[in-house]
């Protein structure tokens, strides 16, 4: 398999998707244009790619493209939120960064007022997005409904604000170890896993896949927050599309601020080999998943 070619497809059918969801709007210009500005700035869309592949393998055999089209706003839906989440961390009362995606933070732009409402925009549109889309059987209906709790929980109080609260209390602190696990599973881990358990879920219920892709999801959270912030050490502006140093800047509780960097490294690699393991009673079927999990190693931004 050609690893990059069938990430950059999915991008694509993401991308696309989203194009057609902004484009449909009927909104006050203003916010519209601060929405897809961040949304189209360009970003990984690795949550929405983890849903589709995880959907994909839950397929017994190949899915069709009309299977897909009915599942891509929740795949969607998930960027939808994630770019929210990165626009209002952005935000001056937050990290007060300035470039993210390699263009200026959304605030930055349209000013800080406009920036909080795009964020709110993106949430609520993501929900209204998944609503507008749900499907009429009972049993694929109750399925759809399952796979929202998962995302709404991950990323409300339970999840990502809970973590991105931790996150913003510790700031100065030398934490311990239960601290900072507690900030990167929820900040980041908990939306990852998300993506890939409700991709499961809107295909069908089966405990097994859930458990792995779970499994899977959680060393790939901790990998690829644990790879973040060493990248905000090691990493460029042109690159990375965001400052790097701003965690030291903020004073954030860090692997590599915990433990150093090559112990960093070594834990993200620990993670990865992890979440590869999952995928072993599987085979071929789990192939993209294993190398998507081996690309958070080498990634550079
Ligand atoms: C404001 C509720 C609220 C939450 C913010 C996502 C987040 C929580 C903060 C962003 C800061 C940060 C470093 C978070 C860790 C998660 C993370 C690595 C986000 C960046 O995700 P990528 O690398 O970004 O997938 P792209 O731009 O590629 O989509």
């Amino acid at each position: 398999m050609d690893f990059q070619k069938t990430y950059q497809e999915k991008v694509l059918y993401i991308n696309e998707g989203l194009n057609s969801i902004i484009r449909q709007r009927e909104s006050h210009p203003t916010v519209l244009r601060a929405m897809e500005y961040s949304l189209q700035a360009g970003g990984k869309r690795l949550r929405p790619v983890l849903f589709l592949s995880a959907y994909e393998f839950a397929c017994i055999d190949n899915c069709s493209i009309q299977e897909l089209d009915q599942v891509r706003p929740m795949a969607c839906a998930l960027e939808m939120i994630h770019t929210y989440s990165l626009i209002h961390d952005d935000l001056p009362a937050m990290d007060n960064d300035d470039y993210r995606r390699g263009k200026p933070t959304n605030h930055k732009v349209f000013g800080e007022a406009i920036a909080i409402l795009a964020g709110d925009g993106l949430l609520n549109l993501a929900y209204e997005v998944m609503l507008e889309n749900v499907p009429l059987e009972t049993e694929k209906l109750n399925r759809y409904i399952k796979a929202m709790l998962i995302i709404s929980r991950s990323a409300g109080v339970s999840g990502m604000i809970g973590g991105q609260t931790a996150d913003m209390e510790n700031q100065g602190s030398n934490g311990n170890f239960s601290e900072l696990e507690y900030i990167h599973t929820h900040k980041t881990e908990a939306l990852i896993t998300a993506s890939l358990k409700s991709g499961v879920i809107a295909k069908r219920e089966d405990t097994e896949l859930l458990n792995a892709v779970a499994k899977y999801g959680k060393a790939l959270g901790m990998a690829f927050q644990i790879t973040d912030d060493i990248l905000d050490l090691t990493g460029d502006l042109q690159e990375l599309g965001k400052m790097p140093g701003s965690d030291k800047k903020m004073s954030k509780l860090t692997y590599p601020a915990r433990y150093g960097l090559e112990m960093s490294k070594k834990m993200s690699r620990q993670y990865i080999e992890q979440a590869v393991s999952c995928l072993e009673p599987y085979g071929k079927k789990g192939e993209f998943l294993k190398l998507l999990a081996l690309s958070i190693l080498d990634r550079s931004r």
